[in-house]
């Protein structure tokens, strides 16, 4: 029996650019977070007893990373060096170009014009595994790197290993950098496909496992929940058993409030309170607000700022280590269902009859200014606009007040 811990997409170095209003020590504790999980993996390792661990890609958030970022990264390999632990790295797209001097001798970074190839043998010189990765060799690698793997797969004694940062059955919600069929995976040589690049932890596939190890700290809402890494067991006849150990330092959530029957200020923080989620550490939250409120029209008129200070006496107050990302309003006004419907169907009627090209041309704006929009922003502008629309035909808001 042996056990392998698979890790990707530590990011470490991350910039957290979303979190420009944080306190200069809450900032450096964000900051540090990737670095603290992978810390706790680091240990999680020497205390589990593996024999290697496995890193698919995006080590570094950077392909040129800082002093910084080099340094504590050689530091836990050297923790996991002295406990006799190797560790193999195959570079992703963003650490593709990453690739600091002086790492100790335990690990080993694939190359990228080829795959490498190396075995880990036990206690008794008998080998374990056989563990074949590739590195990116560009920032944005188009091409499946997968065939190369597998054939140096073909014939590797042990149990077989496959290191890969790729985007599985082209995931949509990430760059289609590496990509690879899961059938291309299943039908390979492989007995463990160790995957990097999409972000949740997820197993594909279990014949043979196909594994995402996601990342073991989220950068953003948008990564939410408990993150970490996967522990592998491997028994002598060769069977896998996964566990998935968290690690994350700091948890981002959303909590979405419906205001619905909730009509002054402090039964919002009621409601707000007997929401929390039940979380120690941590916690970074998003706060939506939703549903049909007579607090509509002030909640829209409440400035960013003050608004967080509306809940975060509560939010600290409950959880001490917890911290508001933004609130964002979408609540509308209390008016009956079917008058709402008759409303957002005028709206619907004249939107038909606006040209959007004429009135952004009609705007003190260039064209290329919008061009900064993604998606989800696009929707929301119109989501706002529309809500507002409906406040003022319903009365709660005066036009031009
Ligand atoms: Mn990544």
């Amino acid at each position: 029996m042996f056990r392998f811990i698979h890790c990707a997409d530590l990011h470490l170095g991350s910039p957290f650019a979303a979190w420009r209003k944080l306190r200069p020590d809450e900032a450096r504790e964000l900051a540090l977070a990737p670095f603290a999980a992978f810390d706790k993996l680091a240990d999680l390792a020497v205390k589990t007893g593996v024999s290697f661990m496995v890193l698919a890609g995006d080590v570094f958030d950077s392909s040129t990373p800082s002093l910084y970022a080099e340094a504590r990264f050689r530091a836990a390999l050297a923790k996991l060096e002295k406990a006799g632990i190797r560790v193999f790295w195959a570079a992703g797209n963003h650490d593709w170009g990453a690739d600091p001097g002086g790492l100790p001798a335990n690990t080993v970074r694939f190359p990228a014009e080829k795959a490498g190839l190396f075995t880990v043998s036990g206690p008794d010189g008998r080998i374990l595994a056989s563990v074949a990765g590739i590195s990116h060799a560009v920032s944005g690698e188009r091409g499946d790197l997968a065939p190369a793997v597998d054939a140096a797969l073909a014939d590797a004694p042990g149990f077989r290993i496959g290191v890969l940062h790729a985007n599985v059955d082209g995931d949509p919600g990430y760059e289609p950098y590496a990509p690879v069929p899961l059938a291309e995976l299943a039908a390979g040589h492989a007995d463990y496909w160790a995957l990097g690049h999409i972000h949740g932890r997820k197993v594909l596939c279990e014949r043979p496992f196909a594994v995402y190890a996601g990342s073991p700290q989220g950068r953003s809402v948008g990564e939410p929940g408990t993150r970490g890494a996967v522990l592998v067991e491997v028994d002598d006849a060769g069977r896998a058993t996964l566990r998935m150990p968290d690690v994350q330092e700091f948890r981002f959530e959303t909590l979405t409030l419906d205001l619905a029957g909730v009509d002054d200020f402090s039964a919002l923080e009621k409601t707000f309170r007997a929401a929390l989620p039940k979380i120690d550490g941590a916690l970074y939250l998003r706060l939506i607000l939703a549903g049909g409120t007579p607090l509509n029209a002030r909640l829209r008129t409440v400035e960013e700022g003050e608004m967080e200070e509306l809940f975060a006496p509560a939010l600290r107050a409950a959880l001490p280590r917890a911290a508001l990302e933004s609130v964002i309003v979408r609540t509308t006004a209390p008016v009956s269902a079917s008058r709402r419907e008759g409303l957002a169907a005028e709206v619907a009627a004249v939107r038909g009859e606006v040209d959007p090209g004429r009135l952004l041309a009609s705007l003190p704006l260039s064209p290329g200014e919008f061009s900064g929009f993604g998606d989800d922003e696009l929707a929301d502008i119109s989501r706002e606009a529309e809500e507002l629309l409906l406040d003022c035909l319903a009365g709660d808001l005066e036009a031009g007040k």
